[in-house]
């Protein structure tokens, strides 16, 4: 039971806006596919004392004062994270994927160099070579995409792009492809032009370190992850690499773009590594899994259209403008309906990105709560009745949607 007594006491104004994000959370179905809920350790491990602390610097090397007990914090998540991803180094310092992006670019290759990676259209990330960010900015970007049938990765086609490019890295990972990545075929391929590969495995870093996805960490020169998403840690970042990469991925994160680290956040990471590390993590995973598969089927006999026609992870991409609509208008109308989910473009988008053709679901955080297959089919039932019927089913959906969140509570008793 979350207590937030002190805040309501101290500043009632910002208490009541906490609070109608808490009852959000609480009578939504969150279905976004990058976001969790946390356990309460991890909360309060964010929430605690340790934001007081100045670290600048790493373990036994800081640059300040006081800082014998936050060592043992920081070194306990470092252990933990090596552990559960089998890592040669970790650096738990990173506030957010992005500035892990950024380190594991700027420790291993130089401004302006080629960089081979998945197009943001075609399911990569912004930090993965778009225009409006630092990596497209930094650095020459050469994107590759999904096979226009199968709407999966064509690793042949990767091959030629790398032979015909010459990257002096191969990137892999998404923010919204549905289907598991080859990691040693694309280390093969990184290899057969001489350049590093950087994987960013942030949708599905719950699901590696459950051993339900191969691991990158055998394969990559650095591997990145947020730690908030199927890892179900706080906000923030992880990089993982080979000793080889230690001092420069340590070097580019403190002092290159970094200043102090968030002990806290460290706190809150060494938390949830340790909960990945239970036993009860993988079957958490192993449902994450099987829910997007039920979800997914259940969208299949509806008569749905599926990116790549279905998922092997917790992701799954709805294809709307076959059903005379459009991202934006379903992400919209399911809202009415308390179902949070968003809007996303597919694999050979002809509409803007804030439209979009597509909606993104994902189901760690419904898993989070309880809900298994049954539950699954019930939510697919409702979304397909909300894009088939429009405002005219959003009274109805919004019940089934309360009953839902009621039977199975989230932070129950706050
Ligand atoms: N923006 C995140 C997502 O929703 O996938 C990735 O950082």
């Amino acid at each position: 039971m979350l207590n937030y007594s002190t805040i309501q006491k101290a500043d009632p104004e910002l208490f009541e806006m906490m609070m109608k994000e808490l009852r959000r959370q609480q009578g939504n179905i969150e279905l976004i596919a990058s976001e969790n809920f946390v356990s309460e350790a991890v909360l309060s491990a964010a929430g605690s004392h340790l934001t007081n602390k100045y670290a600048e610097g790493y373990p036994g090397r800081r640059y300040y004062g006081g800082c014998e007990f936050v060592d043992e914090v920081e070194n306990l998540a470092i252990a933990r994270a090596k552990k559960l991803f089998g890592a040669e180094h970790a650096n738990v310092q990173p506030h957010c994927g992005s500035s892990a992006n950024m380190a594991a670019y700027r420790a291993l290759i130089k401004h302006g160099d080629t960089v081979l990676a998945l197009s943001l259209a075609n399911g990569g990330h912004l930090t993965h070579g778009a225009s409006v960010s630092f990596s497209g900015q930094d650095y020459k970007i050469v994107s590759y995409g999904v096979a226009r049938d199968a709407e999966t990765i064509d690793y042949d086609e990767l091959q030629a792009a790398a032979l015909r490019e010459r990257p002096a890295l191969l990137l892999a990972g998404a923010s919204a492809y549905p289907r598991k990545l080859d990691f040693k075929r694309m280390k093969a391929i990184a290899d057969s032009v001489g350049a590093f590969f950087m994987v960013d495995m942030a949708h599905i870093a719950g699901l590696v370190a459950a051993g339900l996805h191969e691991s990158p960490v055998p394969y990559a020169d650095i591997v990145t992850t947020t730690t908030h998403k199927t890892l179900r840690g706080p906000r923030s970042g992880l990089i993982l690499c080979k000793e080889k990469h230690a001092k420069a991925v340590d070097k580019v994160v403190f002092p290159g773009i970094q200043g102090g680290p968030l002990l806290h956040i460290i706190a809150a990471k060494a938390a949830a590594f340790k909960e990945a590390l239970a036993p009860e993590f993988k079957t958490y995973q192993r449902q994450i899994v099987a829910n997007a598969a039920a979800m997914a089927g259940a969208f299949v006999r509806q008569g749905m259209k599926l990116v790549s026609g279905g998922t092997d992870t917790h992701l799954m991409l709805l294809n709307v403008a076959v059903c005379g609509t459009t991202g934006k208008e379903t992400e919209i109308l399911l809202d009415k309906a308390n179902i949070t989910l968003n809007k996303n473009t597919i694999p050979f988008e002809t509409l803007a990105p804030s439209v979009a053709s597509g909606i993104r679901i994902g189901t760690p955080s419904v898993t989070t709560r309880g809900m298994k297959e049954k539950e699954m089919e019930t939510i697919a039932d409702l979304i397909a009745r909300v894009i088939r019927e429009k405002d005219a089913a959003v009274p109805n959906v919004k019940k089934e949607v309360a009953a839902l969140c009621e039977a199975y509570p989230l932070y129950e008793g706050s």
